[in-house]
């Protein structure tokens, strides 16, 4: 039985050249992914699918900038530039990302008091996405991640993946950082440390 699943992480136009939280490079990784495709069985896409006046957004916070840290009821959060409103153009898909292959799309991020970079929990790390028992049930548990960002919501979901009993791997090739404050050595040595295969 195929165990294998592709989860290909938040490939959409805002976090792309010219989108509102552009990763550096952030739509090379389609054309890779594209082709991974076929060597999978199993394809799911997360979005992140935010309101417009999402929590997570530095414009929601009177005086605070993007990129800066702000203490939620949850714990620390980094805000960020608005990016992902649901149904805007920034929360497409890349248009060039084939979508034929994926039988599950998963958002994330949906809920205006809790931001989500994992697909499998919100950032409370508690509150489930319902990836987890999606996976368990039909038997998917060799798990490979790529697409955007490395050292957020792809480190996450990789990091969540190993906690729930997944195995995990990334490939690099098919992924790109944002690299805040180191965050991209930081989240690599998590990753390591976790036993998430890096590739
Ligand atoms: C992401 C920051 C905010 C990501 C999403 O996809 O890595 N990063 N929202
Ligand atoms: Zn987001």
């Amino acid at each position: 039985m195929a165990t294998k699943a592709l989860i290909v992480i938040d490939v959409q136009n805002d976090f792309c050249p010219g989108g509102a939280l552009a990763v550096d490079e952030g739509d090379q990784v389609v054309p890779v992914i594209n082709q991974l495709m076929g060597q999978f069985d199993h394809v799911i896409l997360t979005q992140d699918w935010h309101t417009a006046d999402h929590s997570s957004f530095a414009s929601q916070h009177p005086g605070k900038a993007p990129f800066e840290n702000i203490e939620m009821a949850y714990g620390s959060q980094t805000l960020w530039p608005d990016h992902c409103v649901q149904g805007s153009h920034g929360a497409d898909f890349h248009p060039e990302l084939n979508l034929m292959p994926a039988e599950l799309i998963i958002r994330k991020g949906f809920r205006t008091e809790i931001d989500s970079y994992s697909a499998f929990f919100e950032n409370d790390h508690v509150t489930p996405t319902g990836l987890t028992g999606y996976l368990r049930e039909r038997g998917l548990s060799e798990l490979t991640f790529v697409g955007l960002a490395t050292d957020f919501c792809v480190a996450y979901s990789a990091l969540d993946a190993v906690g729930q009993g997944f195995s995990a791997r990334v490939l690099l090739e098919a992924c790109r950082g944002i690299d805040l404050m180191g965050s991209m050595e930081t989240m690599i040595g998590k990753m390591k440390a976790a036993g998430v295969d890096l590739i």
